[in-house]
């Protein structure tokens, strides 16, 4: 059974995450279909991409797949990982890509969320970043991707508590561009897509990237990465690395003690 469904009508691709079993659990198996589904839209001349999960869904996305992170002492999210795999594929797309948010989004969840180009929510969507739950240690593009996206004390907060914030309080704070009821967001979705397929996708496609390569724009040194690096190794071969992949497949909350 496919994990995801489409749908490409109208110069518009949408990709409906669709295992809700797992609460869209971003397994290797839902990204890889999603991949799939973003080539094919970018190959077909998509002008705009719609990425949701089904109607009335209570979890947009759960965020990675916990039971497919690797044991301590080695890196959880390094380049191939698919987490870091979709939010590129998101990203680079000559199309612009529109979240549909409605239900909780959490962890990787929010970071494939808030790579998106637009985003709309239902008044009773969440977001949550929760690897502080979990003791791993984010790597820095994903960190960047958040960074250009929320206030830098909010997303203090949001990392280092790892709770939901409202629809509402992201919408306030510039992070989402529309909130609405549920039964609204199709229509409203649908109007922004339709308005942007109008528009010249070369210009679109431009502007896109520009945005992309100058929000990334920041040079680091190879000692800093090197250092940084070092510290998200301490962070996953820690004891505690290990104690919050447990405790989630144990079902239990996690004790941490620092080392
Ligand atoms: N990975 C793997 N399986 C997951 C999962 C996840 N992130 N989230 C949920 N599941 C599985 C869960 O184990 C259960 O499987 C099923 O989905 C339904 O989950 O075989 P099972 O036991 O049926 P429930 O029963 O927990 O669903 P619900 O009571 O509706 O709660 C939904 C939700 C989303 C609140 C809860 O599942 C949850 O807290 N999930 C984890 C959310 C989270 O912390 N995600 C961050 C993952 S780490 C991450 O993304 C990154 C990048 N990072 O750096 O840490």
């Amino acid at each position: 059974m496919p994990l995801i469904e489409t749908e490409f009508a109208d110069s518009i691709g949408t990709l409906v995450m669709n295992h809700v079993e797992k609460r869209n659990a971003l397994s290797m198996e839902l990204i890889d279909e999603m991949l799939g589904a973003i080539e094919h839209f970018n190959a077909s001349g998509a002008r705009v991409i719609i990425l949701r999960a089904p109607a009335g869904c209570r979890v947009w996305s759960a965020g990675h797949d916990v039971s497919e992170l690797p044991d301590r002492g080695r890196d959880p999210l390094g380049w191939g990982d698919p987490l870091r795999v979709v939010i590129r594929a998101i990203q680079e797309s000559p199309a612009p890509v529109i979240a549909h948010i409605e239900g909780s989004v959490w962890g990787g969840g929010c970071e494939v969320a808030l790579a998106c180009d637009i985003l709309v929510a239902t008044t009773e969507a969440s977001f949550a970043i929760t690897p502080a739950k979990l003791g791993v240690p984010y790597n820095l593009g994903g960190v960047l991707t958040l960074m250009n996206m929320v206030p830098h004390p909010v997303l203090r907060e949001m990392l280092f508590t790892a709770r939901p914030i409202p629809a509402r309080q992201a919408f306030n704070l510039g992070m989402i561009n529309a909130i609405c009821d549920a039964a609204e967001i199709d229509a409203r979705v649908a109007d922004m897509a339709r308005a942007i397929a109008a528009n010249s996708p070369l210009s679109i496609a431009a502007m896109k990237e520009e945005i992309r390569l100058l929000a990334g724009a920041h040079s680091i040194s190879p000692e800093l990465f090197e250092r940084v690096q070092a510290l998200r190794r301490t962070v996953y071969d820690s004891h505690d690395y290990q104690e919050g992949l447990d405790a989630f497949r144990e079902k239990r909350k996690p004790v941490f003690v620092g080392k």
